[in-house]
């Protein structure tokens, strides 16, 4: 496959949507091909998926069950817009992925981790990021901004202050065990400060694998 695929993770509030926006821009600038998606959702099985995932009613959803929901939405996106999108040379941006299913439901939810990437494989039919930056922050400072943006918790926000502890713990453990592939970042830096390091690994990461993202200038 020709494209790049890129993913961003991190507790709720780490400001992915933020940094996702600084680089649409820049592959605007650049006139690179991509496109931009979310996980759960990016299709319309996807969005309902979604819908039935974040319900704050929903509060008997066990683990499991989110599990399967997940991994649902996620084959859903990577048979209808992931896959055609790498195979036709765009650079792919996905706010969320495997690994919060990993962290969410593996790490805090306390499903065995063998258990969460079988299914995760069955999921994205091999299709993994190059590169996946997640943005790390205290529980405090991410469900301080989530108050300041005034918008209700949803299903998975409402969790529990040591489940979104155990979430931060997981990433930190993911990324260590992985360091190939993920890159640990301090989403505490002001946003302009944040995207100055993505954009700095991410032109280095093109340098080093080139691809057939189609350039309009
Ligand atoms: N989930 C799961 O359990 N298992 C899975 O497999 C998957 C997901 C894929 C999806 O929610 C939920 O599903 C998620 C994990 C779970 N739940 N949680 N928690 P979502 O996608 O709707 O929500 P989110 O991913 O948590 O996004 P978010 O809360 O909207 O946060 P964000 O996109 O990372 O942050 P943001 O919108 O860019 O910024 C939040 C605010 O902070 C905003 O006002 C910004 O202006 C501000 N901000 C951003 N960056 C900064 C910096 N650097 N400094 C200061 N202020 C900043």
């Amino acid at each position: 496959m020709n494209g790049l695929f890129i993913t961003l993770e991190g507790p709720e509030g780490a400001g992915k949507t933020t940094q996702i926006r600084y680089l649409e821009h820049y592959l605007q600038d650049k006139n690179i091909s991509y496109i931009s998606l979310r996980d759960p959702g990016g299709t319309r099985i996807g969005q309902q998926v979604r819908e039935l995932l974040l319900h704050p009613d929903l509060t008997e959803m066990g683990t499991i069950t989110e599990l399967l929901l997940y991994s649902a939405s996620r084959a859903q996106l990577v048979t209808e817009k992931i896959r055609p999108a790498l195979e036709s040379g765009k650079v792919v941006i996905c706010d969320r992925y495997i690994d919060s299913t990993m962290v969410y439901q593996g790490f805090a939810g306390s499903i065995p981790a063998n258990i969460v990437e079988s299914i995760n494989q069955v999921a994205i039919q091999y299709i993994l990021p190059i590169r996946t930056y997640v943005l790390d922050l205290p529980w405090e400072i991410g469900e301080q901004r989530i108050q300041e943006r005034g918008s209700a918790k949803d299903r998975i926000e409402q969790k529990s202050r040591e489940y979104h502890q155990r979430v931060r713990e997981g990433y930190q453990q993911l990324a260590e065990s992985q360091q190939d592939r993920i890159r640990l970042l301090d989403g505490t830096l002001p946003k302009a400060d944040l995207f100055s390091v993505i954009r700095s690994d991410l032109e280095h990461l093109i340098r080093k694998h080139p691809f057939n993202g189609e350039m309009d200038g």
